[in-house]
């Protein structure tokens, strides 16, 4: 019998304010169908219907309210299996939620004298709450109302404090679908804001068409598995029960706003704060490192390099949402199947993971000695579902630790030696200080070098099999400032050595 003490819980839950063009086409409410499987993991603030280029002069609430109708028939199911300490909202509540953005296309709706919508109210009024926790606004169609409060702080707030109610945001658009995502940028650029940005309606270049867009746009054929975004896939394993069956079939591709969330969701893999990191919603680096550094501003597409189903490398700004597609596909499939019956028995449920103590979902940040070797012990992760076995992985992720383009010419491997059976324990090797502690082109020897990432995905052989993770962030340091020397005047020419 599986206890519910023994599932996954969660120390924190992000805020998270949704503003949709649902109705456009069928994808955005088949994004809110898989959020809500997860809305027991955030505080939802507000859900707002909004228009887009695709559908200038209209707004659906209606819509968001029937997949609302679904939830309610099935959460008392979701509430089965999940943790006591993380119950899922009320529809009730979710519905309370639910408001109109502007009828009106982009930046006809942000003015001086243009008064808020509803959706806009209700935004300012979570923005200015005295929470001074981040508030992430999930774009999935126009940006309008975002812009429209935008101009409201700025007009009503003295510069100080509207400059601390902007640093509260972190917002994640799907591209930009109106004209308010330039004015935006350009006029509020310190605003932390993730955003493929490309020509206009040239989606197929944004990374988060990673998420299901290859068969579609064309891209990266061969490497992704197109297995569990199929029509016949999702109509076997998502459009099932009462919530279910409220997911639409797709017209284009399914759910390309979904990596909004999939970027927050807490599954011990992604750092919201860091988009350079990597998530199941992908990987996202600064546009502009000369003032602030990385921890606000503009971000936007960088690239993975992926062994595909194909047996081939593959690199693309895609690959950094693909590459975990069997994983979040499974893991909405897993969801879906809690929605069915509050018999947990009937179900699979995550493995919780222990790295060296520690049951947390944050990273462990370690600080170690280029060359050095230690342990990490991660014996005492368990599944909560009894006769669940696991297996560990531990990989090193290399291109979040990367400055240029050719990840494997800059960035030092580390060694990873399994000491058990079930590799649940391993030795790791820090790599010399001439790979990770060096400036990249001088190759002076530097105190401290790259940052290294770790991974250890943890899967359950339950059916459908589910995958959580740890991720070790590792400073390298070279206190006696080996290994240097051998440099060059341009990046050509340490490159050409190299190669
Ligand atoms: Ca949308
Ligand atoms: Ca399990």
């Amino acid at each position: 019998m599986v206890a519910p003490t023994q599932l996954q819980t969660f120390a924190t839950k992000p805020r998270v304010f949704i503003l949709s063009d649902i109705s456009n086409e069928p994808d955005d409410a088949e994004s809110l169908v898989r959020y809500l499987l997860y809305s027991n993991q955030f505080r939802t603030e507000g859900l707002v219907a909004c228009t887009s280029t695709w559908m200038k002069n209209k707004v659906c609430p209606q819509d968001m309210h029937k997949v609302v109708d679904g939830y309610e028939k099935v959460v008392d199911n979701l509430n089965a299996h999940a943790h006591p300490n993380d119950p899922y909202p009320t529809a009730q509540y979710l519905r309370s939620l639910i408001k109109k953005g502007a009828e009106t296309y982009g930046m006809t709706a942000v003015g001086d004298d243009i008064p808020l919508s509803e959706g806009g109210q209700l935004l300012l009024e979570r923005i200015e709450a005295p929470s001074e926790d981040p508030l992430w606004v999930l774009c999935w169609g126009g940006t309008n109302v975002l812009a429209s409060v935008l101009l409201k702080i700025r007009r009503t707030h003295s510069t100080a404090s509207a400059a601390k109610l902007f640093c509260k945001l972190r917002v994640y658009t799907i591209s930009d679908q109106d004209d308010t995502g330039t004015w935006i940028r350009h006029n509020y650029p310190d605003i932390f804001y993730i955003c493929s940005v490309h020509g206009w309606n040239q989606y197929g270049m944004a990374a988060w068409c990673g998420i299901s867009g290859d068969g579609w746009y064309g891209f990266d054929q061969g490497g992704p598995d197109p297995s569990k975004i199929s029509k016949e896939w999702i109509k076997e394993n998502i459009q099932i029960g009462p919530l279910g069956s409220t997911y639409p079939d797709y017209m284009f591709i399914p759910e390309g706003d979904t990596p909004t969330f999939l970027y927050i969701i807490q599954n011990g893999l992604g750092v919201p704060h860091r988009p350079e990191y990597g998530s199941w919603g992908g990987r996202y680096i600064p546009t502009n490192i000369s003032n602030k550094g990385v921890s606000n501003g503009h971000f936007s597409d960088t690239v993975d390099e992926v062994i595909g189903l194909d047996g081939r490398k593959h690199k693309s700004n895609h690959a950094t949402i693909w590459r975990w597609r069997d994983a979040f596909q499974t893991d909405f499939a897993a969801r879906m199947q809690w929605s069915l019956s509050s018999d947990r028995s009937k179900a699979n449920h995550h493995p919780v993971v222990d790295i060296n103590g520690d049951r947390g979902l944050e990273p462990l940040h370690f600080e170690l000695e280029a060359g050095a070797t230690f342990q990490l012990e991660a014996s005492a992760s368990y599944d909560p579902d009894p006769n669940d076995k696991l297996t560990f992985k531990w990989y090193q992720y290399k291109d979040p630790s990367a400055t240029q383009w050719s990840v494997h010419h800059e960035v030092g491997s580390l060694e990873i030696k399994s000491l058990n059976e079930s590799s649940s324990k391993v030795e790791v090797k820090i790599p010399p200080p001439e790979k990770c502690c060096v400036e990249l082109i001088s190759r002076a020897a530097i105190p401290k070098g790259q940052v290294l990432h770790l991974i250890l995905e943890v899967k359950d052989n339950g059916s459908p099999a589910l995958t959580s993770y740890r991720r070790v962030i590792i400073q390298t340091t070279n206190e006696k400032l080996l290994g240097g020397g051998g440099g060059a005047e341009a990046i050509g020419d340490t490159l050409r050595e190299v190669l």
